[in-house]
């Protein structure tokens, strides 16, 4: 039988994570062969409801769940973790400024860093879920300096789902005949969710999507809208934002760098820039990128016409405005 992999959830009182922990100790992210410990850290006034989580999943008796840590103290959440998955941070609240909420998870990320730079496992991946997740990531990687760049991401797997998404419906096709959509940038509403390369499988072979849809004015509008607003579409929906698709997407996004993408098949994950694509090095930015043996590569020769590459450039220039806003916060 296989070692168990201890996973870090960071906010396990939250929405998301009461979603994601079951997800994780089904299998659903590692594997249904691979036992798990949890580790779940929110902050004290959640402590109880941190400890109504673990009672949850006690009850639930899962399998492959070999152990519950369920804690306030930072250092005892990140101690042994293989894997890291940072949801808890601090929501904007209404009538709160832009600086104060980016000043509050610059905090946080700085301090939980630091944390998982002394105590995680060797090779600890981390993946970063809460808002702004590009640049809190950044933050994280600033201040966690001997964690390898390639070892730290962000979250846009649900935006690259939420993609493929609307291409099924719009196509009524299967979901997973749909593949290689790419959410470039920021998860914010400046991301570029693109579908030049992106193609379906048919009866008679792959096709491109824009062959299939054939209508330029909504791949070009309304369906990068749509993706981009989902979102909030959702908050107003459920008076909630989303949950059960992040939670999965956060499946998706570990399991796929874990376990390796299918051959011939790209995902979208935020990630260190390396110049790829002419977007600033030093950004955490959201790449279709390869997975094998446990690493990313950012999938590279894709050709970038004139209408994308002033979105990938849009993108880029919010994420650096927002890294500039976050340090201005350290000083
Ligand atoms: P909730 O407010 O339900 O949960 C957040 C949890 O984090 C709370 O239990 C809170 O006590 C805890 N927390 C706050 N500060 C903490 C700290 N310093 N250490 C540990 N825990 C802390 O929010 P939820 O709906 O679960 O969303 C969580 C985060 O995900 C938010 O930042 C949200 O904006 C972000 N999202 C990111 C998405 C993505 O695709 N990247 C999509 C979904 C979601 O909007």
């Amino acid at each position: 039988a296989k070692d168990p992999v201890r996973v870090l959830v960071t906010g396990a009182a939250g929405q998301i994570g009461y979603a994601l922990v079951p997800m994780i100790a089904r299998g659903v992210m590692l594997g249904p062969d691979q036992p798990v410990i949890l580790h779940m850290l929110d902050i004290p006034p959640a402590a109880e409801s941190l400890n109504g989580v673990k009672m949850e999943l006690v009850d639930a008796a899962f399998p492959l769940l070999k152990g519950v840590v369920a804690t306030t103290d930072v250092v005892e959440a990140c101690t042994g973790v293989n894997i890291a998955v940072m949801v808890g941070g601090f929501p904007r609240k209404e009538g709160m400024e832009r600086k104060d909420v980016m000043s509050k998870n610059v905090s946080i990320y700085k301090s939980q860093a630091s944390a998982l730079e002394k105590h995680a496992a060797a090779n600890c991946k981390v993946l970063v879920v809460a808002n702004p997740a590009n640049t809190n990531a950044l933050i994280l990687k600033e201040f966690a300096p001997s964690i390898p760049e390639k070892n730290i991401s962000c979250l846009t797997r649900l935006d690259h789902n939420r993609a493929l998404g609307q291409i099924s419906e719009r196509l009524n096709v299967q979901v997973s005949d749909v593949k290689n959509v790419i959410i470039w940038g920021n998860h914010s509403s400046t991301q570029y969710p693109d579908v030049n390369h992106a193609t379906v499988r048919t009866p008679a072979g792959e096709k491109a999507v824009r062959e299939l849809v054939a209508d330029d004015a909504w791949l070009n509008g309304e369906f990068i809208t749509t993706v981009q607003q989902r979102g909030a579409a959702i908050i107003k929906a459920r008076k909630l934002s989303s949950a059960l698709s992040a939670a999965s997407a956060a499946c998706d996004h570990i399991r796929d760098w874990v376990l390796g993408t299918p051959e011939g098949t790209w995902v979208s994950m935020g990630v260190y820039s390396d110049g790829s694509y002419n977007v600033p090095a030093g950004l955490i930015y959201s790449f279709p990128v390869y997975c094998q043996n446990g690493e990313w590569k950012i999938v590279q020769g894709l050709s970038i016409d004139e209408f994308s590459r002033k979105k990938l450039d849009l993108t880029a220039e919010e994420l650096s405005e927002e890294k500039a806003l976050a340090y201005s916060c350290l000083s």
